[in-house]
């Protein structure tokens, strides 16, 4: 099994007593970071549900190649009485061949559901073996099948929400399911089934639906009734998992309604603080660019309350684009939401952009960047920005009425892009041009970010935000793991900033430094370059004063300390130790700016 370690499911006499089933989220080992980093909510929504129906569920996340091999390993241990995948528009031909695997040799009936099921064909059915996939929100379906399969109850043709090839061969579709009314009287997702172990997240879901129709987007194409859950129902949900797993530190609220009420959200934020006072923790959201708009200092609340991510759809810098995706906001209102952010003191602000989408030409990517570059100047080092490739989700207006947004598509089933490479072209871009603008502006962003550092425009107390989320709550964000990172001088002082006591000078109050021990984040050996036995850090000339005061600064002395050994090798140049002092005093405090030193205690 490589690098994760499986919990055995559970060995009670009890749960032995019910039917064993598998939900897999799988993918190729080339997505094992993006994906195994949470869990994956539909599945662990499922497991509830069949948990408190009769069935004794286990989810798994991982790559293919470790769950045939917990496949192997449970079956081996027990019956597995039925297995369910996650489909998303990346694993269909993961799922297709796992499944057929499956099927083949341990004769354990399939259930494929998740957003791609809807759009599986017939093809798919006989190349995988599944019994039957599940459209939509898949809780009564899925008890429904396991009846079905288990039990004998029923017949496939009476269960709503499904499709599956009946004895004469045919497809069958049995028509949509009404999606669940009343969320709050779903169970709550249980830690203890995962199988991948306990996470340091959790995501959350406090609502179903979309109200908007964003072009491009799968839950535009397919959103059903916006219902959300009551504020204690999820809060209650939160407080459980915490008490069964520990090590949450990070609250994850992945529904795209969630900013959806100005007072629900101010419910949210006073439930969310209360519980900080019990809990170490902070929390993320999606969040609408024009329902924030309007009530911009609900931020401040938000971030006062733990938020510490948030995530907005930009899409594009085309005032044009952005009324044909029908995104339902303007370039005017995202860049009030990016300011207010930043005024707010959000750590990170997350925008995507869809780069290959309706009618994009050179002149709209050129829009493209100007608003980028715009906004990261408005709000350096707390705007991250993802590039993503438009993709034809099923259901998505763009995907089935392309003609009418300009797009061609190539490849309608993604076989030739895992997300790296686009499968559609506009009436001017082609697939080349796409994938070159997509590398380009990814090269772009990392550069103008590290000029922002470069120039000082990103403040000490942002950049260590970065790193408290990053070391404290594994919260990754662009400028953290490709700019500050990156920067060796920067990167050492704030890693032992964050991980240690160690302070910067100017927290140092008078007098107090005197007892505190400068001490260099980097090794001279490696450092120091001499040319003509003069010394030199990264092609700064260092004077002898500069140089006597960096080879003291070793951590072993205090800073009056090292002022009384190296004043006597510079008396002649100072009328008074008080001149030295200061003098020494301003190099420490260039040094400290240039991230060459932190100050220790001990
Ligand atoms: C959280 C999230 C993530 C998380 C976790 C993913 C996960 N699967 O949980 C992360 C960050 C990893 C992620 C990554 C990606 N995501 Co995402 N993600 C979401 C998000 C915002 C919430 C998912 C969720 O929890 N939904 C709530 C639960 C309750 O719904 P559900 O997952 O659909 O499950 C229900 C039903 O589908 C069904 N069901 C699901 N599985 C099964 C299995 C069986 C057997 C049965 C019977 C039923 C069933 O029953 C469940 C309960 O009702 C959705 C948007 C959304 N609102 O759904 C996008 C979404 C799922 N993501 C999407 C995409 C495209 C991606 C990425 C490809 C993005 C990218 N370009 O990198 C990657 C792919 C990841 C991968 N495959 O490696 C698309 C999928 C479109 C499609 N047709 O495939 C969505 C719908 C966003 C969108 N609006 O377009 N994502
Ligand atoms: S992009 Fe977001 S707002 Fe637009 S339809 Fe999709 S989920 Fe809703």
């Amino acid at each position: 099994m490589n690098n994760i370690h499986l919990k055995n499911s559970s060995d009670t006499d009890e749960n032995h007593a019910k039917p064993f089933v598998l939900l897999f989220f799988i993918q190729r080992q080339l997505f094992k970071d993006a994906f195994e980093y949470v869990e994956p909510l539909g599945l662990m929504a499922l497991a509830a549900f069949i948990g408190d129906n009769g069935f004794e569920p286990g989810v798994f996340t991982g790559t293919s190649v470790d769950a045939m091999e917990l496949f192997e390993s449970e079956s081996a241990r027990r019956r597995i009485s039925a297995a369910g995948f996650y489909c998303d528009f990346e694993n269909v031909s993961l799922v297709e061949s796992f499944s057929a695997r499956i099927a083949a040799k341990f004769s354990v009936p399939v259930i494929v559901g998740g957003p791609q099921a809807q759009a599986l064909d017939k093809d798919f059915f006989l190349r995988s073996k599944a019994l039957a996939a599940a459209s939509g929100e898949g809780e009564q379906t899925l008890l429904e099948l396991l009846e079905f399969i288990i039990h004998k109850k029923g017949a496939l043709k009476t269960i709503k929400g499904i499709t599956f090839i009946d004895e004469s061969g045919a497809l069958v579709s049995t028509g949509e399911r009404e999606p669940i009314q009343d969320l709050d009287s779903l169970a709550h997702q249980k830690q203890s089934h995962s199988l991948t172990g306990q996470k340091s997240n959790i995501s959350i879901l406090s609502g179903r639906g979309c109200p908007f129709r964003c072009a491009f987007c799968f839950m535009g194409g397919s959103a059903k009734k916006v219902r959300l859950r009551s504020v204690k129902n999820v809060m209650a949900e939160i407080r459980k998992n915490f008490d069964e797993n520990p090590k949450i530190k990070y609250v994850w609220f992945a529904d795209d309604t969630f900013t959806l009420s100005r007072e629900r959200l101010e419910e949210f934020c006073d439930e969310l603080s209360d519980l900080r006072r019990e809990r170490d923790f902070v929390w993320f959201c999606e969040a609408h660019p024009g329902l924030i708009a309007k009530w911009p200092e609900i931020i401040r609340r938000m971030v006062d309350s733990g938020l510490a991510r948030m995530q907005i759809g930009i899409e594009t810098g085309s005032a044009r684009l952005i009324e044909l995706y029908r995104k339902q906001t303007d370039l005017a209102e995202i860049e009030k939401v990016v300011c207010a952010c930043r005024d707010a003191g959000l750590a990170q602000l997350c925008g995507n952009i869809i780069i290959g989408g309706a009618y994009e030409t050179a002149e709209t990517l050129d829009e493209t960047w100007s608003f980028i570059d715009r906004l990261l100047c408005s709000a350096p080092g707390m705007l991250d920005i993802s590039f993503t490739l438009f993709t034809p989700y099923p259901g998505a207006a763009i995907t089935e009425h392309p003609d009418e947004f300009g797009i061609e598509i190539a490849d309608r089933a993604g076989v030739t892009s895992t997300g790296d490479f686009p499968v559609s072209r506009t009436k001017e871009l082609d697939i080349y041009d796409i994938s070159s603008a997509r590398f380009k502006f990814a090269k772009k962003l990392v550069g103008r970010m590290k000029e922002l550092l470069e120039e000082g425009r990103v403040s000490h107390e942002l950049i260590m935000s970065h790193y408290r989320l990053s070391q404290q709550y594994n919260i990754s964000s662009v400028w953290h793991r490709a700019v500050y990172s990156k920067n060796h001088f920067l990167d050492r002082t704030c890693s032992l900033l964050t991980g240690s006591s160690a302070e910067k000078m100017g927290a140092l109050e008078g007098s107090q430094i005197n007892d505190w021990r400068p001490l260099r984040v980097f090794s001279l050996c490696n450092a120091v370059a001499w040319r003509e036995m003069v010394p030199e850090i990264s092609r700064y000339v260092l004077s002898p004063l500069e140089y006597q005061l960096i080879l003291h600064c070793s951590g072993k002395l205090k800073f009056g300390e090292i002022l009384d050994r190296v004043y006597p090798m510079f008396t002649k140049f100072f009328d008074a130790f008080d001149d030295f002092k200061s003098k020494a005093s301003e190099v420490l405090s260039d040094f400290d700016k240039k991230n060459w030193i932190v100050f220790t205690k001990y």
